[in-house]
């Protein structure tokens, strides 16, 4: 997957991309990072990417032209993957990104992430170059960089061959909808702090009956709100029930 960054911040990459499973990722391939400076396509000699907002009030705006035209630069290193490649405009105005999301994103050929900064970007870039718009949750970043890495790092775990296991995408929290059971590993008993017994016993119909139990409790008294949503057989549903809670009807 080719992956193109366009920032005014192109120091602050690959960053903790090149490490763990995504620092793999790239040097094996599967993974392609391009970042561009969004100052170098800024018109005036002094490269300059911001300006007043129209209308007044603090803050300055990203101007149109530098991100559009990094944006035409980015698109045109693509080749046949460039009509099937996201523009995603990074904002706290975007739709909220989620593990579905990362997914999503993960079965395009190539993604290019605009990096907003200031007070925002020109409405113009979102309305005519952006395809897409994404946050990764309710609080303002000083930019869209650290976003950036965050929805690299979750779309990357998605791409064939990045995670070694190809279990472990499956088993993750929030696959299924559900958070993950807790994990235990060596040693069995340490300062008599004890690994269930459930998991030495080696019967791995119990193992698998007591880590869902887990995966459905941890959820409904953490994130009750991502109940509705996952995928519940009917026998999750009878557990539930019995610890008290019920979907909720129309
Ligand atoms: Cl994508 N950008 C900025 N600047 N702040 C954010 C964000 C993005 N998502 C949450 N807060």
């Amino acid at each position: 997957m080719d992956i193109h960054v366009l920032t005014l911040f192109p120091e602050l990459f690959p960053g903790p991309l090149a490490v763990s499973v995504t620092g793999r990722a790239l040097k094996q391939g599967l993974l392609r990072l391009h970042v561009r400076n969004i100052r170098d396509f800024a018109h005036d000699r002094h490269q300059v990417c911001d300006d007043y907002a129209y209308g007044g009030g603090p803050g300055m705006v990203m101007k149109p032209e530098p991100v559009a035209e990094a944006v035409e630069a980015a698109k045109a290193t693509l080749g046949e993957k460039a009509d099937q490649a996201p523009i995603v405009l990074l904002t706290p105005q975007g739709r909220p990104f989620t593990q579905k999301v990362g997914q999503e994103l993960a079965r395009s050929p190539a993604l290019v992430l605009i990096c907003g900064h200031y007070e925002g970007v020109d409405e113009r870039v979102r309305e005519r170059v952006a395809t897409d718009e994404i946050s990764i949750g309710d609080y303002v970043l000083t930019g869209g960089e650290l976003a950036a890495l965050v929805v690299i790092d979750a779309v990357a775990r998605h791409v064939p061959g990045v995670l070694g296991n190809e279990e472990s995408a499956a088993t993750d929290s929030f696959a299924g909808g559900l958070l993950q059971y807790p994990q235990y590993t060596r040693p069995a008993d340490y300062r008599g702090w004890l690994v269930p017994d459930v998991l030495l016993s080696g019967n791995h119909a119990e193992i698998a009956r007591w880590r869902r139990h887990q995966s459905l409790l941890r959820t409904l008294l953490r994130r009750p709100d991502l109940l509705p949503r996952a995928e519940l057989t009917k026998e999750d549903l009878r557990f539930l029930n019995e610890h008290g809670w019920a979907p909720q009807g129309p």
